[in-house]
């Protein structure tokens, strides 16, 4: 029976705005496993309240990071063969720091920026009733926010928060360098984590100081094309 994959519909011309989503698909696809994908539009439905988690064989698992790990223990992939043990550090720290924190200036500049808010709340929420069409995304938004406060993200003015996201693009820029992928010529654990993201900041409709960052970077529109002809070469799913 194959996995099912459940994670937020497509949109903004990236495979998902969902980085998560992303990654978890492109593991999927990396250990060559088959997989369907089911969308689903509330997280709040998700085993841990979050987007994306896979169904095994009635097994549930929630999580990017777990999701990972199980295709590694039950099928036997090492995402990151060929790499040697300091590489791996350098890829696990960097997955870190783009989850952990570029992740939340994403979620930032979508989210609270005035210009952004608007066009993520019509994605979001546009398709609802005319009588909740305003309401939800209000307290989805302060969800966010709370979100924001509790990472510690939302407690900096704009201009540090932009400027700890674009010093995480300058980090991602010098580690892919010349390079096809992030550890030399053969895509690794840590492209299924960068690329997402990258590819989720050279989002044109969503403009800002984090498009600004992201396309002064000239290795990564190039970069974006070869993971997606890789990942996704029919542009979506
Ligand atoms: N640590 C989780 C993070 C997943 C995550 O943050 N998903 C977001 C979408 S990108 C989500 O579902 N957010 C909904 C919410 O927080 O209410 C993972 O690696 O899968």
């Amino acid at each position: 029976m194959a996995i099912k994959y459940i994670q937020f519909q497509s949109g903004f011309g990236v495979p998902n705005p969902s980085p998560f989503c992303m990654k978890g698909e492109i593991l999927l696809k990396m250990a060559g496993i088959e997989y369907k994908t089911k969308i689903m539009d509330d997280p709040r439905k998700a085993p841990k309240g979050k987007l994306p988690f896979l169904i095994d064989n009635g097994n549930e698992v929630a999580d990017t990071t777990l999701i990972k790990r199980h295709l590694e223990d039950k099928y036997g992939i090492d995402f990151d063969a060929g790499l040697t043990e300091e590489q791996r550090a350098i890829s696990h720290a960097m997955a870190r720091m783009i989850e952990e924190r570029l992740y939340w200036v994403t979620l930032y500049s979508r989210w609270i920026d005035d210009h952004n808010w608007p066009i993520i709340k019509n994605f979001w929420f546009g398709g609802m009733p005319p009588l909740i069409r305003n309401l939800v995304p209000m307290i989805a938004q302060k969800q966010v926010k709370k979100g924001l406060q509790a990472q510690g993200i939302g407690r900096h003015t704009v201009d540090d928060i932009y400027t700890f996201g674009a010093a995480d693009l300058a980090a991602l820029t010098a580690q892919l360098c010349e390079k096809d992928f992030m550890f030399g010529d053969k895509p690794s654990s840590l492209d299924a984590v960068a690329y997402p993201i990258i590819a989720n900041n050279l989002i044109e409709e969503l403009p800002g100081p984090l498009l600004d960052a992201a396309k002064s970077h000239s290795n990564f529109a190039p970069y974006v094309q070869r993971c997606g002809a890789l990942w996704f070469p029919d542009g979506q799913h």
